[in-house]
């Protein structure tokens, strides 16, 4: 009898636990569920202001920075190429991008086909950025030597190359009309005596970084939250709810 009262008294014990837990775990923001961090495989953790197709919800980030996943890669567009997002700095709110063909190994040659631009994107140029500019089918190699022979892409009659500068082609009085065509890729110049090094391959798979435009998700994600875009607004989803800036409404001061 005892023993019986004991055991009840257990059970309804561990139903109230339990339904304490459930309670708590039903009060989660589906939000703050929704926008958690995801990746594709490869590469790095995607958040706010990017959000991955088919993983997240589009206002787990900004309309035009979505992210597409390409063979475990995350991928960007941007008119009409594919960039590979190799890494994002949250901290300082910039991504190191590469042109996807530089990971088409099959193409021995990855020549880009269209210039390169920001216009009309979210983003900025980094400060450490040179264009790499190619130039196809052209009849004679500048007077100097180019940095880059194309040999791939040139044959007796139709030669390649890339420059650096292409002020320097004007300067030696090279006529860019002998080429068929040229486009502009930008890449990162970190040191660019090592740049000069590389062939452009390598030049190219180092990337560039794009910015973008500073907002309170740093302030969120400190406070615990994930950050997201409801109706071109910042919001800022945490556990319980869903805030304007951040979880603890600016309450804690800033470290
Ligand atoms: C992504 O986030 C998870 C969980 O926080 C972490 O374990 C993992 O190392 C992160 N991956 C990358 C590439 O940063
Ligand atoms: C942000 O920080 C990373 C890592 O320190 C750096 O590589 C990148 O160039 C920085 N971005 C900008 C825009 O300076
Ligand atoms: C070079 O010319 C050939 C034909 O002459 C053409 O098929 C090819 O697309 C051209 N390449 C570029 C980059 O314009
Ligand atoms: C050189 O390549 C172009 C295409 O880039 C081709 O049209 C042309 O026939 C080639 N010329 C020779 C001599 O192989
Ligand atoms: C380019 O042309 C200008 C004017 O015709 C001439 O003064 C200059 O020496 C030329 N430069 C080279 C590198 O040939
Ligand atoms: C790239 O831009 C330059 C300058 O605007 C233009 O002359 C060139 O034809 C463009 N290249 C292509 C492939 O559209
Ligand atoms: C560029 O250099 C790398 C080694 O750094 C090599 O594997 C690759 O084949 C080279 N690419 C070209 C087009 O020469
Ligand atoms: C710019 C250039 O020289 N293009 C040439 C490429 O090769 C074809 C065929 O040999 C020529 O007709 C083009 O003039």
């Amino acid at each position: 009898m005892h023993l019986e009262f004991n055991k009840s008294f257990q059970i309804i014990f561990i139903f109230i636990i339990f339904s304490i837990l459930a309670n708590e775990t039903l009060s989660i923001d589906p939000n703050f569920e929704a926008c958690m961090p995801r990746n594709c495989g490869n590469g790095p953790n995607i958040s706010y202001p990017f959000w991955i197709t088919n993983l997240h919800e589009s206002y787990c980030g900004q309309p035009n920075f979505e992210v597409t996943c390409n063979g475990g890669n995350p991928v960007v567009a941007i008119f009409d190429d594919d960039y590979v997002i190799e890494e994002i700095f949250y901290a300082n709110n910039s991504f190191l991008l590469a042109n996807s063909m530089v990971y088409d190994f099959e193409n021995t040659c990855p020549i880009p086909l269209h210039n390169f631009s920001i216009e009309g994107t979210p983003y900025n140029y980094s400060p450490s950025y040179v264009d790499l500019f190619f130039f196809c089918n052209c009849s004679t190699y500048p007077i100097k030597d180019p940095t880059y022979r194309l040999d791939y892409a040139s044959n007796a009659t139709n030669l390649s190359f890339a420059v650096f500068h292409k002020e320097v082609l004007k300067h030696e009085n090279y006529s860019i009309d002998s080429c068929n065509s040229w486009v502009n890729a930008p890449v990162e110049t970190g040191v660019i005596k090592k740049l000069l090094e590389m062939n452009f391959t390598d030049a190219l798979r180092r990337g560039f970084v794009l910015q973008w435009s500073e907002d309170y998700c740093s302030d969120c994600k400190r406070s615990g939250g994930n950050c997201g875009s409801i109706n071109n607004k910042f919001t800022c989803f945490c556990s319980n709810k869903q805030h304007s800036k951040t979880c603890d409404d600016g309450k804690r001061s800033k470290p």
